[in-house]
């Protein structure tokens, strides 16, 4: 449902103050909440805002070294990954970032059900950051898990601007004597161009009539585990922690160790199939929720989805390897519990990436987690389109607007049927909520498979205006976004 321009006014005046949004009189069509408006200052209240803890980001162009290759991109304080923000349940992340970009930038606590006015959608739930200015975050970490943050400010993210957020629980009773995070992605930024060129070169399409295929397009990748298409962008690297194949971190502990491994698939274009070789994987949380246990060799990782696993380390060096699904490259880093071997060459691919690959039918929610058994009170149906080839990325026929926002109303199940009439797949991601799977998992970003449908349901509890998006950043930026919107009461 389409609301007119002056409801938009409405709303997109909200961000400056609430005075605005009386001035413009009565209105036929739904009023949305202000993102800083008394209804989120209520919801954030009653996540019984804890101690603050206080973190500095600067973002700006830097000279990175990738383990070899010399890059210069854009990054938090000159590292790639950025230092990861880690607190515990309930406090307040004071984050404030200074922007020493050439353009404007944003922060977007990926996976997080924050107060809206800290979700970092520039021209939705904020002003852009100016460049040489400061804006200051404040939210309270309400649930506990693995997250991550970056821009939501065009194709920033395929560049270095991206780090992991760790809510830890104190009453967590995981059992475990060392944690490793694993932050992946693909990298082409200041090697073979700059996302916003491979942006440009994507949308140009290649119908007839057009210059044919650009350098950074990739064809032919293709993965059965997602149903055909892979990918579109053709990157020269894929990192794990920031580090090329070659050079990769080690990581030490003990023989017979248990080892959570945090993973975070910060790719714009890429998702990872990833196994430790000669270990299976205990597969505990995913997207920040935890999950009933369940071993796998492998697991698959869009872009923005989250896996936790825990590991008993035998004793030697294992590859811990994220293969790029369908690009036929990998990430990688070590595991050493022992200094008698010489680590395998980047070239080893351990058999376990070919064995069970755990599916979504597979994860099963702590019972704690689950939903309450509710039929919907509103299906919200997405239907993805568009095609490679025109590069015509849309959410029901149309390209981002911040015009569209579907409403809801607190209180309400949330239905979201996406349906994929494209021959690709989405990782397709809702702001601000924790979705539930057909299974009951949790999670804030679903795979949905091309030809496919995907029904997630979530209980409207968090209000605000919350973007809705493909987290292909090629995709998102060329179309493939809407907003949700929760209406005044
Ligand atoms: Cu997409």
């Amino acid at each position: 449902m389409d609301i007119d321009r002056r409801t938009l006014l409405k709303a997109g005046v909200g961000l400056l103050g609430g005075a605005a949004l009386t001035a413009c009189g009565g209105n036929a069509s739904p009023a949305f909440v202000s993102p800083s408006g008394a209804e989120v200052r209520a919801a954030e209240q009653a996540r019984r805002p804890g101690a603050i803890r206080s973190f500095r980001l600067v973002a700006a162009e830097d000279q990175v070294d990738l383990g070899g290759p010399v890059v210069r991109t854009w990054a938090y304080d000159g590292r790639i990954p950025g230092a990861p923000i880690r607190v515990s349940l309930g406090e307040r992340v004071r984050a404030t970032l200074t922007n020493r970009l050439p353009v404007d930038t944003s922060v977007h606590w990926h996976g997080l059900a924050l107060r809206n006015d800290a979700d970092g959608v520039p021209g939705v739930t904020q002003q852009p950051i100016k460049p040489g200015s400061e804006f200051a975050y404040e939210f309270t970490a309400a649930h506990p898990g693995t997250y991550w943050f970056h821009p939501h400010s065009g194709t920033q993210l395929d560049r270095g601007l991206y780090a992991p957020l760790i809510v830890d629980d104190p009453l967590e009773r995981l059992d475990y004597d060392e944690e490793w995070v694993v932050v992946l992605d693909d990298w082409l930024d200041g090697v073979t161009g700059t996302p916003e060129e491979v942006l440009a070169e994507l949308s140009r399409g290649m119908g007839m009539g057009h210059a044919g295929m650009g350098r950074h397009m990739l064809m032919g990748a293709t993965s059965p585990l997602l149903g055909g298409d892979a990918g579109d962008v053709q990157y020269p690297h894929y990192l794990l922690n920031g580090r090329i194949p070659s050079q990769p971190q080690t990581f030490r502990a003990k023989p017979g160790a248990r080892l959570r491994i945090r993973l975070i698939n910060a790719g714009g274009d890429t998702a990872f199939r990833v196994a430790l070789a000669e270990h299976r994987l205990t597969v505990t949380h995913t997207d920040g929720f935890s999950v009933q246990a369940v071993e796998s060799d492998a697991v698959l990782i869009g872009m923005g989805e989250r896996y936790d696993v825990l590991v008993t380390l035998k004793d030697g060096v294992f590859p811990l390897v994220a293969l790029a699904e369908g690009k036929k490259t990998v990430a990688r880093g070590l595991i050493r519990t022992s200094d008698r071997m010489a680590a395998p060459g980047p070239g080893l691919r351990p058999r376990e990436l070919d064995g069970e690959v755990i599916g979504y039918d597979q994860l099963v929610p702590r019972e704690a987690l689950r939903l309450a058994p509710k039929r919907p009170d509103r299906t919200i149906k997405l239907e993805l389109s568009g095609s490679m080839m025109a590069y015509d990325w849309a959410i029901n026929g149309k390209k981002y607007d911040p015009a569209t926002i579907y409403p809801v109303r607190s209180g309400e199940r949330v239905r979201l049927s996406f349906v994929n009439r494209t021959m690709m797949w989405h990782p397709m991601h809702l702001h601000g909520h924790t979705l539930a799977l057909p299974s009951g998992a949790r999670k804030d970003t679903a795979i949905v498979l091309p030809n496919e449908t995907l029904e997630v349901d979530f209980d409207a509890d968090n209000p605000g205006i919350w973007m809705i998006h493909c987290h292909n950043i090629y995709h998102a930026e060329s179309g493939m976004m809407t907003l949700l919107g929760y209406q005044q009461l």
